[in-house]
Order: C-alpha cells, then sequence, then structure tokens
C-alpha cells in the first residue's frame, strides 16, 4: 500500500486529494494544525476512528513553522509521496501579513524539502509543490504556459515564488522527483469562504434568503481562468506517477471576469441583475426575480456595492493558462466548467442559506458570519 503525506489536508485541496487517494487505496496522513476550534469539516466525512484496526486516514499536528515536527513527522511515517498543499493562501491576507506569509509559504517548503533530504529519502519520496498561477502576476504573455517569465505581485506570489524554485533546485540539486503544479485558480463548494467565487455564491444565497443586505466588492472586472478542485487534484497525483519529474501548468484555457460570475450565480437564484455606475460608485439591482430561491428581493433592490478595501495596494488583472503540456504529456483534461461549477456551489450555499434562513425565522439560529478579509 501506497503512503502519502498531505500538508494543508484541512483545505479545499487538501480534502478532495485525501478523498482520491483514499479511492486509489492509499494510506493517507494528513497535517492540521492546532486551533481553538473544530478545524476539519471539509474531511470529517472520511475521518476513520482512530480506534478501528489499521485506519487508512490518519491525521498528525503539526505546522509547516515548525522544522522538528515535519522531520520528526517524515521519519515517522516514511511516505512515498508529499503533497505539500499548506499555505497561508490568500493573497490580500499576505499584504497584510507578508513575513508570516514568507515563513510557511516560502521558508515551509524549504523545510519539507530539506528534512526528506536530512532523512536520506531523497531517492524515495516523490515531492508534489502546490505552485500557482500568482507567479505570472503582472502577465508577460498571453497565455501563461509553463515557460512565461515570471512576475509576482504579492507577497504571497512572491513566497510561492522562492518556494517554487527551491523545488526545482532539489530537483536539479539532489536528483529529487519534485514538480511543481502551476494552478490557476480552482474552486468548488468548499472553497474557502473569502475567495471570491465562494464570497459571491454564498453572499448572493444569503441575500436572496434574507440573511444579508448586501455584497461589497472588490474589482469586479478581473479576469480568472477557474477550473473546479476535483479535476485540478486529479493532476497534483498524476504529475507524480510521471516517469520523469517535470513542471506543470493546470487551467481551463478559458477566462472569464468577476462580473460575468456573478451575473451566473445571480441566474442560478433566478435574479436578474442590472449594474449601474462606474467606479467605485458601481452598484448591482434587481432587474426581476423569477422562481422561488430568492423570496427577500424585489425589482429595484441594491445588493452589491464596490468597497474600495477590497482593491488589493498590487492587483492581478487578468490571468489564463495554457495546459498543452498536460494534456499532451499526461493526458490530462478538465472536466467541469466555469458555468457548471458555479451551479454547483451556488446550490449548495442555497441549501445552507435555506436552512438558516428557517432557523432564524423560528429565533433559532446564530448570526450569518461575515469574514472582513475577503
Ligand atoms: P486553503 O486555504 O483551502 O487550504 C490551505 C491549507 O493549508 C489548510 O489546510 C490550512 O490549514 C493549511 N495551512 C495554513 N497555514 C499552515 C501552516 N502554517 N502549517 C500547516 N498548514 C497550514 O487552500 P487551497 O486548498 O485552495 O490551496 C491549496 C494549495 O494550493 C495552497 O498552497 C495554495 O496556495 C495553492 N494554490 C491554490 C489555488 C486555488 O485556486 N485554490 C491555485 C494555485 C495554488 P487550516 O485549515 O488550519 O487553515
Ligand atoms: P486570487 O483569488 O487572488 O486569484 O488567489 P481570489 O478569489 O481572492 O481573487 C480573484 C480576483 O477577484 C478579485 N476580487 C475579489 N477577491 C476577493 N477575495 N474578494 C473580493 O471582494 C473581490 N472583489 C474582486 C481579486 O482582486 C482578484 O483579482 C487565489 C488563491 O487561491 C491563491 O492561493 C491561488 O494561488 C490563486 O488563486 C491562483
Amino acid at each position: 500500500m501506497k503512503k502519502a503525506l498531505i500538508t494543508g489536508i484541512t483545505g479545499q485541496d487538501g480534502s478532495y486529494l485525501a478523498e482520491f487517494l483514499l479511492e486509489k487505496g492509499y494510506e493517507v496522513h494528513g497535517i492540521k494544525r492546532r486551533a481553538s476550534s473544530f478545524n476539519t469539516q471539509r474531511i470529517d466525512h472520511i475521518f476513520q476512528d482512530t480506534h478501528e484496526e489499521q485506519p487508512r486516514l490518519r491525521l498528525h499536528y503539526g505546522d509547516l513553522s515548525d522544522t522538528s515536527n515535519l522531520t520528526r513527522l517524515l521519519a515517522q511515517i516514511e511516505p512515498d509521496e508529499v503533497y505539500n498543499l499548506g499555505a497561508q493562501s490568500h493573497v490580500a491576507v499576505s499584504f497584510e501579513a507578508p513575513e508570516y506569509t514568507a515563513d510557511v509559504d516560502a521558508i515551509g517548503t524549504l523545510r519539507m524539502l530539506e528534512a526528506i533530504r536530512f532523512l536520506n529519502m531523497e531517492k524515495k519520496t516523490r515531492f508534489y509543490q502546490a505552485s500557482t498561477s500568482e507567479l505570472y502576476g503582472l502577465v508577460q504573455e498571453t497565455p501563461q504556459r509553463e515557460t512565461t517569465p515570471f512576475h509576482p505581485r504579492s507577497p504571497y506570489a512572491v513566497a510561492k515564488m522562492y518556494a517554487y524554485w527551491i523545488t526545482v533546485n532539489y530537483r536539479e540539486a539532489y536528483g529529487m522527483f519534485a514538480c511543481n503544479g502551476i494552478l490557476f485558480n480552482h474552486e468548488s463548494p468548499r472553497r474557502g469562504e473569502t475567495f471570491v467565487t465562494r464570497k459571491i455564491t454564498r453572499g448572493l444565497a444569503n441575500i436572496a434568503q434574507g440573511l444579508e443586505p448586501c455584497l461589497y466588492m472588490g474589482n469586479i472586472d478581473a479576469l480568472r481562468d477557474w477550473g473546479h478542485a476535483k479535476d485540478y487534484v486529479r493532476m497534483q497525483w498524476m504529475m507524480l506517477q510521471g516517469d520523469s519529474p517535470e513542471d506543470f501548468v493546470i487551467a481551463t484555457g478559458k477566462q472569464y471576469s468577476v462580473r460575468q460570475f456573478i451575473l451566473w450565480s445571480a441566474q442560478e437564484l433566478g435574479i436578474e441583475l442590472e449594474f449601474r455606475g462606474s467606479g467605485v460608485d458601481e452598484i448591482a439591482v434587481v432587474a426581476s426575480v423569477t422562481g422561488d430561491n430568492a423570496p427577500a428581493l424585489s425589482k429595484g433592490d441594491v445588493i452589491l456595492r464596490i468597497d474600495p478595501r477590497y482593491f488589493r495596494p498590487a492587483e492581478v488583472e487578468t490571468l489564463l493558462g495554457d495546459p498543452s503540456k498536460a494534456r499532451e504529456l499526461l493526458g490530462w483534461e478538465p472536466r467541469i466548467s466555469a458555468r457548471e461549477m458555479c451551479a454547483e456551489m451556488v446550490a449548495s450555499d442555497l441549501v445552507t442559506a435555506k436552512r438558516q434562513a428557517l432557523l432564524t425565522e423560528h429565533g433559532m439560529a446564530p448570526a450569518v458570519s461575515i469574514e472582513d478579509h475577503g
């Protein structure tokens, strides 16, 4: 039985990857951080009681900032594959916590690689690094491919650039099977609530059910190449099964604006929206409501405004990936379109919003939590 170690197993990708590897018959180990409240919601459905005989999913406390912890876990588990998905992954937050982001996202990657080397496991253990399209930042070429020069635009992207190159360096210097997946944005119903797609699907579902009055957004003209996390974790595994270690762009090759994603999400709820005004004064107004998924709304309601707080000090305006290498060398193709993914996300957030609305109606619900850093 193959053994995999996943950092970031409690995150969006970690949860889908753990499911995928369990289905493939792996023994899966994951590092989770100690938190003051439960943080395993995304993997609770695959949790196996540690009292069972030989559970195939095992969680270990740890942190990418803790070298001795990582070294001890690697020595104990002796994984065939390490998937380094753990990170402070929010671009806007990285401007507020740049040093922490560098420590975890850049030096954390070095810590993992160095621990593998220190334990003489560099010929046994294959390593996947969660690299990102944010490396392209201020884009030098469209579409972006493996050879496109980088120009990172945030402390997050700069930290991930170090992680990218240290992974290449350990491959070249020590012959490690180490790969970078340069993944473009990928989403799902499990996406963190403060990333733009989930902020929109969750926010609009809440507004439709009368739980929130208005969505406040930043740069809605940003363009992204959005795929589904399920498609992308499959490729993370495929990269480590190849004959030689290579870096791959993972993208759909299609690009849409944040504004378009808002319109799709509204449509899923039976809401037709009209954008009015411009710049920071732009608003979205309800033009019509059909069906019964938005009982709280009527024509003329303003449900979206622009808030300059959500603009970043340096923005990545446009990203579009070219996944030809992944298709040609590994036969990978995305299966789920951005439009289908949007429908799935809205449907999932609507179920939660309806439940919350029902509880609120009966005086039994806590307030909807609204995170400030979206
Ligand atoms: P999430 O933010 O959903 O998950 C991040 C994971 O990292 C969580 O499990 C989190 O734990 C964990 N983590 C955070 N800080 C630490 C730390 N100090 N030590 C150990 N673990 C830590 O991200 P995604 O699943 O969306 O992304 C996975 C990886 O892929 C990340 O590295 C991200 O930067 C990268 N990436 C993501 C893309 C995307 O579009 N989703 C695109 C390209 C790259 P906790 O649950 O406790 O917070
Ligand atoms: P990104 O994702 O920064 O691309 O990083 P995010 O969804 O946060 O932003 C995408 C674009 O939408 C614009 N935007 C807003 N973003 C947020 N979060 N909130 C808003 O209110 C808002 N309004 C407009 C942003 O400015 C941006 O242009 C994600 C993360 O998963 C990274 O970890 C990963 O590396 C990259 O994708 C690829």
